[in-house]
């Protein structure tokens, strides 16, 4: 791969915090600004948030619940909405948001003299951050990752002449907090989070930061850690919290952040960065992308010019830079074991962070892990799985405590580091009831892509617990006696003006019906759970159909009420879930669907947020239309100048590429990514459809390593728009069926080998 499509570059130092640039390993994160005289490294710790363990189920919302559906049958939506908000929302009605533990500050000696070719990078293939420049004729270079295997943020200070490493080291945070020496070298600061939603914060964390310096001193004055007249020095920056699990928080901080420098202080820098590079490498490495070069594909071109000149030169490198950035995100922010990402994946400057910083699952949350399967990062997955099975603990109480239900759990639109599964925010927001489901079907798509049984036995129960719910409680509306949810909305739109309140949103029977789907297939893969399967058959088939409305439109509703809702141009195009990420509305299967979703997404019209504007790219992919979603392409990498204080716009990515909703949400990075998988090859239709929506500027190029259903592994190169070498790697074996153009052809595979699809015969 070229630099140009591996390396964030610039000239100079960050200035706010959308320039600095994310090191990550799942759970301990750092932004690093790259000043010279001054490096501010914003912290994280993916445990530390505000608040403390907390139910935030409410009781009174049973007894409200028949009135409330009673209200939404008679069409009295404005009533429905009132009673919701007044008995039905969480207590208290909003979760607690993500936090952050400060900022680590090194003061470099004021040294007079200009400084030249500075250069800041951040390199994708080995997760390293690099600030080097020249002053009085002294090259200096700072090099830091954040190491997986070794717990701990590294930074590493050279310079090519001796005894010129000074600076002083100190903690900064908007929290409670004491800073001390630790040791002769090493500086402590013990932090609590606060309180939020009027719930104590609970969450100790300690912060360690050892110099190790070769050459000259190391002291701890007054809560600042010295270090003068160095050859090199290395960092190690540990921390650690009390937080055990969402609803235990006895663990020991300073035991942890301890461990994790004790364990590595006897270990050079060398091999640090061996062990750290060669973990990364091995989940980075698996994917290649090349999509050719532009006139501004140069290493020597920045970033930030490169985004500058995006709308004219269209340059395929950075398009494919920005693919392998989400890859490189979500490696270093979900990792086994650990949190799954948050809306801001790990990274977060302040207190009160939009919507928290939390995990917003009615889109947001899923979106972040649609790369993970095709991008061939399974294993960043799973963080995602343990939330399932939390929330799958505490939904099961608020199943039972709001809706009377005997089986089964649910979690509304929203949920925290406290597993909250209760409605929050207010009705028009948190009145939905499939939050759990999407989220289980993830647990379904890790075993399409990994045919991985054992993994779907142990996943099984949590997937039925979503299935049961519904079982228990769905209504049988009145016009039609379909079975529907109710209460509930199409995310987060409005029927009539205020109103969003309803029942059977389209969004809703498609989820179910892929959960039922999902849940059958399951089990007849594990062969258990006859008496079940047979009650989900039944439910499922008086499940609401998809309607096409009178411009020919996909029904967001089970009324015809598109055409007349307050916004027509919303950015949740909910009720097209069964295009994406579902697999109910295809060219060959339900033609007449797959023309009235191309129909809603026209009158929706491209603008949308950045999360909207991912979307967006994987509904034309399905669409088969490569042009329109790259129109979308062209949309997210447009640069958002954020010292332009005028801008409105939706969507656009920041100096360091991160994605702008605005503000920053990960989702639109992570969903970019899953949407250039789709646009190369697809397998939701249980064939494998190589090249399915390429665009024309992406005339020539070839990919490597993308993972399809049924346990593939993709490669594939073409050339003037046609494929020209295609191979797949089988895991498990079996015969599958490919798909290029016009063209299908069935292949028998062997578990561990490689099939070379002949093209002469696709084409
Ligand atoms: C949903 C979206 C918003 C935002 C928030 C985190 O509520 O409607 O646009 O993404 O989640």
């Amino acid at each position: 791969m070229t630099n140009s499509a591996t390396t964030l570059f610039y000239e100079t130092p960050a200035t706010q915090w959308t320039e600095a640039l994310p090191l990550g390993n799942g759970r301990l994160g750092a932004m690093l600004f790259g000043g010279v005289e001054k490096e501010q490294i914003a912290l994280n710790e993916s445990t530390i948030w505000s608040g403390s363990p907390h139910n935030y189920d409410n009781p009174a919302g049973l007894e409200v619940l028949p009135e409330i559906r009673r209200l939404i049958f008679a069409g009295e939506f404005e009533e429905a909405h009132r009673l919701t908000d007044a008995h039905f929302m969480g207590l208290p009605v909003r979760q607690m948001p993500y936090s952050t533990p400060g900022d680590l500050l090194l003061q470099f000696d004021e040294k007079k003299g200009e400084i030249t070719e500075y250069r800041r990078t951040l390199n994708l293939q080995d997760a390293t951050h690099r600030v080097e420049y020249t002053q009085n004729k002294v090259r200096f270079l700072r090099e830091s990752f954040v190491s997986h295997p070794d717990g701990l943020l590294v930074m590493h200070l050279t310079s090519d002449t001796p005894a010129q490493i000074a600076f002083r080291a100190s903690f900064s945070t908007p929290l409670e907090m004491k800073t001390e020496a630790f040791a002769p070298d090493t500086l402590v600061l013990h932090g609590m989070t606060g309180k939020a939603e009027g719930i104590a914060g609970g969450v100790q964390f300690t912060t360690l930061l050892k110099a190790i310096p070769h050459g000259g001193s190391v002291n701890i004055e007054e809560g600042v850690l010295v270090v003068e007249n160095a050859d090199s020095v290395t960092l190690l920056l540990s921390i650690g919290t009390n937080f055990r699990r969402y609803d235990d928080l006895t663990g020991d901080a300073v035991a942890t952040a301890t461990g994790f420098l004790k364990a590595a202080e006897g270990k050079s820098y060398d091999l640090l960065k061996e062990t750290h590079v060669s973990d990364y490498g091995k989940l980075f490495g698996r994917v290649t992308l090349e999509l050719g070069t532009g006139e501004s594909s140069s290493a020597q071109v920045s970033t930030g010019r490169r985004l500058r000149t995006f709308p004219e030169d269209n340059d395929p490198a950075l398009a494919t830079l920005y693919f392998n950035y989400g890859r490189y995100l979500l490696i270093s922010c979900s990792r086994p074991g650990g949190q799954p990402a948050n809306l801001q994946g790990i990274w977060n400057h302040s207190l009160t962070p939009p919507w928290g910083a939390k995990y917003t699952i009615n889109i947001n949350t899923e979106m972040n892990y649609w790369l993970a399967e095709p991008a061939n990062l399974s294993e960043c997955h799973e963080p995602l799985f343990d939330l399932i099975s939390q929330i799958a603990e505490t939904g099961r109480h608020t199943a039972k405590t709001m809706y009377g239900a005997k089986r089964g759990w649910v979690c509304h639109h929203n949920t925290d580091l406290w597993r909250g599964t209760a409605p929050v925010d207010g009705s028009p927001w948190g009145m939905w009831q499939c939050g759990g489901a999407w989220l289980s079907l993830h647990l379904w798509e890790r075993y399409r892509f990994t045919q991985d049984r054992a993994i779907l036995a142990k996943h099984y129960p949590l997937l039925k617990g979503a299935a049961e719910f519904f079982l228990e409680t769905l209504v049988s509306e009145p016009s039609h006696g379909w079975l529907v949810i109710c209460p509930t909305l199409s995310p987060e739109n409005e029927h009539h003006p205020g109103v969003s309140l309803c029942a059977g949103a389209t969004m809703d029977n498609q989820i179910l019906r892929e959960l039922f789907t999902a849940c059958l297939r399951a089990a007849k893969i594990l062969d258990i759970d006859p008496e079940f399967t047979a009650e989900v058959e039944s439910v499922k088939s008086k499940l609401a159909p998809m309607q096409i409305g009178k411009a020919g439109q996909l029904q967001e509703w089970i009324e015809d009420w598109d055409m007349d809702v307050p916004e027509r141009h919303h950015r949740h195009v909910s009720h097209l879930f069964g295009l994406h990420p579902g697999d109910q509305i295809s060219q060959n299967g339900t033609p007449e669907l797959f023309e009235a979703a191309k129909r809603t997404l026209e009158l929706r019209g491209d603008a949308g947020t950045g999360w909207s504007l991912a979307w967006k790219i994987n509904f034309w992919a399905r669409l088969l239309d490569g042009d329109h979603a790259y129109e979308l392409v062209k949309r997210t990498l447009t640069f958002v100048d954020t010292s332009n204080t005028n801008y409105k716009g939706g969507g656009g990515v920041y100096l360091n590429l991160f994605d702008a909703h605005p503000p920053f949400q990960i989702d639109g990075n992570f969903g970019f990514v899953a949407g250039v998988c789709e646009m190369l090859m697809q397998s939701h239709l249980d064939e494998i459809h190589l090249l399915p929506a390429l665009p024309s500027l992406w005339k020539n190029g070839s990919v490597s390593g993308l993972r399809a259903r049924g346990g593939f592994e993709v490669s594939m190169r073409w050339h003037e728009g046609k494929l020209t070498e295609a191979s797949l790697f089988s895991k498990v074996g079996g015969s599958v069926i490919v798909r290029w153009g016009n063209t299908t052809q069935t292949f028998r595979t062997i578990p561990g080998e490689t099939v070379i699809v002949r093209l002469e015969s696709l084409s």
